[in-house]
This record gives C-alpha cells, sequence and structure tokens, in this order.
C-alpha cells in the first residue's frame, strides 16, 4: 500500500516540479551541437554510442574516439565518455562542479557494465575522488564484488591511485550556501540530471552512469546511478537502457533492468522504454506526486529511444553515418 503524502510535501513537490521544469534543469553547455529536429532513424548500423542530456554531445566525442581506437570492450568507452562531464564545471550534477548533499559535502555515485557476461561494479556516496566512473569500472576488473558504498569506496579508490580532488567548485559552494539561506530548504527534487551512456560495437554492449545525484539530498542518501539494474542495464542477448530522473521512481521499478527484460521479450526499444515509463508514472501518481524520469534504451538492431515523464529531457547520438546528433527526447503522451 502507498503512503500518503501530507499536504506540505504534496505542495513542495508540485511546486518544485513545475518551477525547475518550466526554467528547465539543463546545465549552461558551452558545446556546439548539431541538433536534430526530431527523433533519430529507426535503426542505427555498425557502432553506436548514446547518452543522456545535451553534455552527452562531447561525452559521446570522447566515447567514440576511444571506440575508434580499440579500447578492449565498449564499456571502456562508456567509462571514457563519462569523464568529461566528470571533468567539467559547467555540468552542475555530475563530478566535479556537480551539487552537493545537504551538508555541503559532494557525494557521487557511479557505474559501469559489460553486456557479454554481465561483469559490473558500482560506487555509492564516493567523497573525493575525481572519477568515480574509474572507480567503479577498477571495482569491476579488481574485485569480486560489485558495489562498494562510502568510506570504503574511497580506501578501495585510494588504493588504486585514483585522483584525489576537492569537488566542491566555487559555483557550486555559492548554490548551496543560496540554498541553506532559504526559509524552507527542502532538497529540490528535480534538479539533478545523470550522464548515462550505451555503447554499442559489433554486438557488445557496455554502459556508464555517473552523478552527483539529487543536490541537497540528505547524507548518504543513494540514488539509482550506481545501482546495476536501477541506473543503467545491459545484455549482449537483450539491449541496454540508461536512466535519469528522480532515482527513488528507478530503484523501486528496477527501472533499467525491466526495460532490458521487456527487449529481451521481443519489444523494440521504444516499446520497451514506453511500456516500463509508462508503469512507472502510474506508480507515482498514485502517490499523488509527479516528477521527471527518462529511460534512453537501445536494443539488439540498433533502435533507439529516449522517453521522459516531461518535455525537457534531449539524448545525444553518434555513429559513422549522422556523426554526433543531439535529439529531443519523447514526451510520454499524458
Ligand atoms: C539520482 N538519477 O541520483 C539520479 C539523478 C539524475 O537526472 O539522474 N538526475 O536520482
Amino acid at each position: 500500500m502507498s503512503r500518503p503524502l501530507d499536504p506540505e510535501r504534496r505542495r513542495f513537490l508540485r511546486g518544485t516540479g513545475a518551477a525547475l521544469l518550466g526554467a528547465s534543469a539543463l546545465p549552461a553547455c558551452s558545446l556546439v551541437t548539431q541538433r536534430g529536429n526530431s527523433s533519430p532513424p529507426e535503426r542505427f548500423e555498425g557502432r553506436l554510442v548514446v547518452s543522456t542530456w545535451n553534455f552527452g554531445m562531447a561525452a559521446n566525442a570522447a566515447a567514440w574516439s576511444a571506440l575508434q581506437s580499440g579500447v578492449p570492450h565498449p564499456v571502456y568507452a562508456a567509462a571514457a565518455g563519462a569523464r568529461v562531464p566528470e571533468a567539467d564545471p559547467a555540468v552542475t550534477s555530475v563530478g566535479y562542479g556537480g551539487s552537493p548533499n545537504a551538508k555541503g559535502v559532494m557525494e557521487l555515485d557511479a557505474c559501469v557494465m559489460r553486456g557479454d557476461n554481465l561483469a559490473c561494479g558500482g560506487v555509492a556516496g564516493l567523497r573525493g575522488f575525481a572519477h568515480p566512473v574509474s572507480v567503479a569500472l577498477d571495482v569491476m576488473d579488481h574485485t569480486p564484488h560489485v558495489l562498494l558504498v562510502g568510506e570504503g569506496a574511497g580506501e578501495f579508490a585510494a588504493s588504486r591511485g585514483h585522483e584525489q580532488r576537492d569537488l566542491l567548485s566555487a559555483e557550486a559552494a555559492a548554490r548551496y550556501a543560496k540554498w541553506q539561506t532559504k526559509q524552507e530548504r527542502p532538497a529540490p527534487i528535480d534538479d539533478h540530471d545523470t550522464i548515462g551512456l550505451i555503447t554499442l560495437d559489433n554486438g557488445h554492449f557496455g554502459m556508464a552512469v555517473t552523478t552527483s545525484g539529487w543536490a541537497f539530498k540528505l547524507p548518504g542518501r543513494v540514488g539509482d546511478s550506481p545501482i546495476i539494474g536501477a541506473g543503467g542495464y545491459c545484455d549482449n542477448e537483450a539491449g541496454a537502457c540508461v536512466a535519469t530522473g528522480t532515482g527513488e521512481e528507478m530503484i523501486r521499478h528496477v527501472a533499467a533492468f525491466a526495460v532490458v527484460e521487456q527487449m529481451r521479450n521481443g519489444l523494440s526499444a521504444k516499446q520497451a522504454a514506453v511500456a516500463v515509463l509508462a508503469r512507472i508514472r502510474r506508480n507515482f501518481r498514485a502517490r499523488d506526486m509527479n516528477t521527471m524520469v527518462a529511460l534512453l534504451a537501445v536494443d539488439t538492431s540498433g533502435g533507439v529511444a529516449g522517453v521522459c515523464t516531461t518535455k525537457n529531457f534531449e539524448f545525444a547520438v553518434h555513429d559513422e553515418d549522422h556523426g554526433g546528433v543531439l535529439h529531443p527526447g519523447e514526451h510520454l503522451a499524458p
């Protein structure tokens, strides 16, 4: 049974959703993008990189070069792409320059997965490291585990020699200070944009997700992004999916896994993503809330779909025939 929201919280969720979506939560990005007006072609041939949001354009370009240079598996190309927004202070929801938790501390989440053998790795609540996605790769490649959290994740990252960095940019500190001075200080529910990348090369899927998560979240809060099956999943036999938006909804529905399983049952990327997103929205509406959830999926035939509960979603696609193109997400019909 779903827990009814108290009227205060209900008002807050409605208010923040409307305000933030109206203003678009997308961070400024200096990249010149080739903006497609419509959905991508029905299917792509050959190598492919897709990722969430407009900052996915620069990430895709890096992932594409990595694919071209012959990485051992496309997951390493996905991670190479993810490192771009992790290092970019203009991206206010990923890595350096992302948003801190309610105590002003940066806690980052990331995961990676490969579709041939389902090897995967993740870190949650990682503090003080520049590239959580690289630490996630090391969890996959150098431990028998799939997810390390908090202090242990940090100790592991240090033991592997990962770059340490103060992740709170001056701009992020200013945003935090502004948020702190507000009388009511709920965390803004739609103030977060994760990058999730899917790479496909010769039938082999790779996937990477990285984020600073929900801005001003409770310390210790973990979203969907480091959780295999929630924020991302891939399987060469079925397809791949990454998610962005309110992670609690993705965790509840094991969203990325659900989309991949629908593709395994024969649905296209678009049919699968729409089916799962509709289920997620039905469920959160039943809890009297509204929020942003977007699913980006690729099927084994090279079909790509990006669907969202709101109108502001965009996704980036890079392939041989078209180069890099930014596509508008499809808004799920009301
Ligand atoms: C989270 N899903 O931590 C992430 C944030 C996000 O678009 O994707 N925002 O809930």
